[in-house]
């Protein structure tokens, strides 16, 4: 009986939406941007769609457990009711930077009366920063071709074509409320999730980086998990590339990202290549093991009887803080 209500449930909303989100990929087909040069919405945009693209549904109770969007296929998705408003580089990762997809959302108390009196569709558009990008890029090359149709227009007027103008690149809002209903299409699969721990990774990421759920900072190196994966360390080790220095030290103002200038490289030994490795690392063979390092009290600063980690000379006089170690030992130094 539960279930069979379910069912109804599912189809009922799944009948209504198909209706609405045909009208939005028709509309969408007349913009004129249908990227038909690419893989993307090509399929479905273009009319006479040559490719049957199938159809997913992602419930809510998937989507609070994280759930991957296929690649390819017209995909609705309901977004818990219970679920505070989320972000969409957070639902839907931060793989919108490289990966294309758009979407459409529904508000939650989306009446179907209502949206038939009215032309204009209820609810906004969504598209990630790779499919800005792309429509973008399309839009000036078309521009340019349209432009440099007119005799006598200078190049500086052809370079000058910057920005799309305001109704060509539709992203409208970068918040998802809790319970819309939505229309996702992309070109790779993509992970979505609610973000229980509130640590930017979705739970279906949590669950692809084999990171705890319900915990922000899962190896307990000071950088939550999402940090870890925009700097590409590991959300699951403390010290990713084993150089004796943890992650948040290494990545000292926790902005998620290395900057060369004040910090050391959280993903290499030995940032600056002099031979010595920026914290403190058991190094040579079973015979003859040395520890030797750069931070030797691994607390991030370059203290008395310590080279710069990020400097490959320290004193700048050219020889290298490898060098000048190699030099203490042969010299019988105790503390180099
Ligand atoms: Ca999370
Ligand atoms: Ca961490
Ligand atoms: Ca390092
Ligand atoms: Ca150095």
């Amino acid at each position: 009986m539960l279930s069979r209500t379910f069912s109804a449930h599912i189809l009922g909303w799944t009948t209504l939406t198909l209706g609405v989100f045909c009208a939005v990929i028709v509309t969408y087909a007349f913009t004129g941007y249908d990227a038909g040069d690419t893989t993307l919405p090509g399929y479905v945009l273009r009319s006479g769609a040559p490719k049957q693209v199938p159809w997913r549904i992602i419930t809510a109770p998937e989507i609070m457990t994280g759930a991957t969007i296929p690649a390819d296929t017209n995909v609705i998705f309901e977004l818990p009711k219970d679920s505070p408003p989320i972000l969409r580089k957070t639902l839907l990762s931060i793989m919108g930077e490289e990966i294309r997809y758009w979407g459409y959302c529904l508000p939650e108390n989306y009446d179907k009366t209502d949206a038939m009196k009215v032309s204009k569709l209820p609810g906004k558009m969504f598209l990630s920063e790779a499919e800005r990008k792309a429509r973008q890029l399309k839009y000036e090359q078309e521009e340019r071709k349209r432009l440099s149709l007119r005799p006598g227009l200078s190049e500086d007027a052809l370079n000058g074509l910057k920005k799309a103008p305001q109704g060509t690149i539709y992203h409208q809002f970068e918040t998802f409320d809790p319970g819309s209903t939505c229309y996702i299409m992309t070109e790779k699969p993509l992970p979505i999730g609610t973000d229980p721990d509130d640590d930017g990774l979705n739970n279906q990421q949590e669950k692809d980086h084999r990171t705890d759920s319900y915990a922000p900072d899962t190896d307990g190196d000071g950088l939550i998990d999402g940090c870890e994966v925009q700097l590409r360390s590991s959300p699951v080790k403390r010290d990713t590339d084993g150089d004796g220095l943890i992650d948040s030290i290494e990545d000292a103002n926790s902005d998620c990202h290395y900057f060369a200038e004040t910090e050391t490289d959280p993903l290499a030994w030995d940032t600056d290549r002099d031979g010595l490795p920026d914290g403190l690392m058991k190094m040579g063979n079973a015979r003859n093991t040395v520890i030797k390092g750069e931070d030797k009290n691994l607390n991030g600063t370059v203290d008395e009887g310590e080279s710069d980690p990020r400097m490959w000379s320290t004193s700048m006089d050219g020889i290298s803080d490898g060098q000048k170690y190699y030099q203490c030992i042969l010299e019988g130094g105790t503390d180099c």
